[in-house]
């Protein structure tokens, strides 16, 4: 058999199941990652679950979301994560550190490893050649406490790269037209495998881009094979003892090949309000800018820093722009303030922030009323930046940078030349800011605020659903509508019943009032239900409120296991006019749910515009954990047996 790297990684972690796409697999993990804001939740189940060490090679825990210390929450949870991680067994990555992806690929990433953390763009690592996955919190504390992941056996797409890229033009432009050709559900099923001469001319940071925002696909993952480029960024990093080449295996098949000539690709950007609303800025039209934002996991490495710094050097930028710059790491940091380059950011007006998430999930910097907001970050769903008015357009550093300086969307390319940069021999590398576990865990500690309330657990599935239609919303609802991030929200990750008034808020503020006047209910949903972040919070929250199945066109892969582990049916309608006759309030009876949801395929509930047909496509374990009303209670029944 000739395999691709997917193949090969997947192979060498099987634990359960055949490889063939669309087959339950189950997979050994030897890495897992965790950031604060959806690991507070992931280690309070790691503690219910009764693990004391960690099984894995690695785990870090790091603290890059809740920077924003408005009140004693988030300092709160940072206490409780570094203190859990330390008894635990788990590496702790401290504030001011850098952002998990980052972070991860300079100083943990293995080529050939299996990497699960508890956010979506953990495929970030993918970069090194590894099989790096997002999930929930609580498949990431299984992954901890040495239990396998279950995927359905994924697709591998070719994204084959030919040519090289132009000046101005960059790696955010590369994704950015894949989304344009695959759109935010593309990749859903698949793992993008980028190969071809193209790839040769993209350092590991650059490929990082890329796979970091595969998770706006849908992807399962994104992957680059390991090569020369891959040696020279681990040695640059002091790590090149963790080299191993991966390849393709020549004539290896892959179910679709996708070809993209670098040559022609011109700088691009995501329209408001989706990241494959992708146009060519040349053709944007006449945009004026209010804010700039640069950096985040996506765009925050030090290439890319060193391109702004380039671009801004001994120049003002525009009187109504707003520039915010957040690095990726502590690395980034370092090396533009020892090199200079920190200082021509500054001198031209940016407003520094330390090295985190920042912006990105709305923490500060929310733009004003109406504002038009450049970021070289991932998302640009509605509200996300903190204000529902703005208009945010996703842009590659050099074009955040020329508009940055003339206070329009501008296509860089009209700025003339710009030397190029090449990657650094040696990264400046310094890991005195992350703490090793403790080698007395007994002795350890768990200091747990007044902010740390118990998460809800799911009931056995009942004989009978009948439940009102609590919610009707259309494609693409994202986790962000579901259970929104930000600035005032984000501090209350581990406090359930809190978040619980604002669900739904971006769709329906009355929501969660209806779900408490008629005791819980149905969503209704359309295509890539669930997309976005893997917080498990849409799920928990949902749950907390009632909600006991949902019945949509379709669901992303994270939140779709996030449902089941909540013990949430996610229902899929077989009959798009099912979805049309529908009304809010409409009751749904789903009879003889037990056997129903035991066949493990079509499902019919009663509702009065008649029967409708829906699919539960699920694994027998998936199956097993929907009765037990999810998997905290699956696993408990699974250890007393
Ligand atoms: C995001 O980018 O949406 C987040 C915030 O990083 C999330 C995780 C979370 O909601 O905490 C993600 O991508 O998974
Ligand atoms: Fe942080 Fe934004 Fe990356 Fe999510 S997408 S990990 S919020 S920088």
């Amino acid at each position: 058999m000739r395999y691709t790297v997917t193949e090969k990684i997947i192979q060498r972690h099987l634990v359960e199941g055949n490889m063939q796409a669309g087959n339950p697999i189950s997979i050994k993990i030897d890495q897992t990652l965790t950031q604060d804001s959806t690991g507070t939740m992931a280690y309070l189940q790691l503690e219910a679950m009764g693990v004391h060490q960690v099984k894995t090679a690695r785990s870090v825990a790091y603290i890059d979301h809740n920077m924003l210390q408005e009140g004693f929450e988030n300092a709160d949870d940072h206490k409780y994560i570094q203190t859990v991680a330390h008894k635990h067994g788990v590496y702790f990555s401290r504030p001011g550190n850098g952002i998990c992806h980052q972070v991860h690929l300079e100083r943990f990433g293995v080529p050939g490893a299996a990497l699960l953390g508890s956010d979506s763009h953990t495929p970030t690592g993918g970069a090194l050649g590894m099989l790096a996955m997002g999930a929930g919190g609580l498949d990431v504390a299984v992954a901890m406490g040495g239990g396998a992941y279950a995927i359905p056996m994924p697709e591998v797409i070719n994204i084959r790269l030919s040519g090289k890229l132009n000046p101005f033009v960059s790696a955010k432009d590369i994704i950015l037209e894949v989304l344009r050709r695959l759109s935010v559900k593309g990749g859903v099923g698949k793992v993008m495998e980028y190969t071809g001469e193209g790839i040769k001319s993209l350092s590991v940071p650059e490929r990082a881009t890329i796979t970091n925002m595969g998770a706006e696909l849908g992807a399962t993952s994104s992957l680059f094979p390991s090569d020369e480029i891959t040696r020279a960024f681990l040695e640059a990093q002091g790590r090149g003892d963790a080299y191993v080449e991966l390849l393709p295996d020549p004539d290896c098949s892959y179910a679709q090949t996708v070809e993209i000539d670098l040559d022609l690709l011109e700088p691009l950007c995501a329209a408001p309000h989706s990241p494959d609303n992708v146009i060519p800025v040349s053709q944007a039209g006449d945009i004026s800018v209010d804010q700039v934002a640069i950096g985040s996991c996506t765009n925050g490495s030090y290439l890319d820093l060193m391109r702004v710094a380039a671009i801004l050097k001994g120049e003002t930028i525009a009187p109504d722009v707003s520039l915010v710059i957040s690095p990726g790491s502590k690395q980034v940091l370092t090396m533009l303030a020892k090199n200079g380059a920190l200082a021509d950011l500054i001198a031209a007006g940016a407003r520094i922030l330390e090295a985190g998430c920042g912006p990105c999930i709305g923490m500060g910097q929310a733009p004003a009323t109406d504002a038009i907001s450049l970021r070289t970050f991932n998302r640009n769903f509605k509200g996300r930046c903190g204000t529902a008015t703005a208009e945010v357009y996703l842009v590659s550093p050099e074009v955040a940078a020329a508009s940055a300086l003339t206070g329009k969307l501008t296509d860089p390319r009209t700025l003339g030349e710009m030397a190029p940069i090449p990657p650094p021999i040696a990264f400046d590398v310094s890991d005195n800011l992350i703490i090793p576990p403790s080698a007395t865990p007994d002795r350890v500690e768990v200091i747990r605020g007044p902010n740390i309330k118990p998460f809800p657990l799911g009931a056995p599935l009942e004989e009978r659903i009948a439940k009102k239609v609590l919610l009707k919303v259309g494609d693409n609802i994202t986790t962000d509508h579901i259970m929104p991030s930000n600035a005032k929200l984000l501090p209350y990750r581990s406090n359930i019943p809190y978040l619980a008034n604002f669900c739904f808020a971006p769709c329906d503020e009355n929501f969660p009032k209806r779900a408490r006047e008629y005791d819980g209910g149905i969503v209704v949903g359309g295509e890539n239900y669930g997309q976005g972040s893997s917080r498990e919070h849409a799920a928990l929250v949902p749950l907390y409120l009632g909600i006991r199945l949902i019945l949509a066109k379709s669901f992303a892969r994270i939140h779709r296991a996030n449902l089941i582990n909540a013990g949430i049916l996610p229902l899929t309608f077989t009959n798009p006019d099912d979805y049309d006759a529908l009304e809010l309030l409409d009751e749904l009876i789903l009879e003889d749910a037990i056997n129903q949801a035991s066949r493990r395929g079509i499902v019919h509930l009663r509702s009065p515009v008649g029967t409708i047909e829906a699919r539960l496509d699920i694994s027998p374990q998936e199956m097993e954990i929907l009765l037990w009303g999810g998997k905290i209670n699956w696993m408990r029944q699974c250890r007393r047996q």
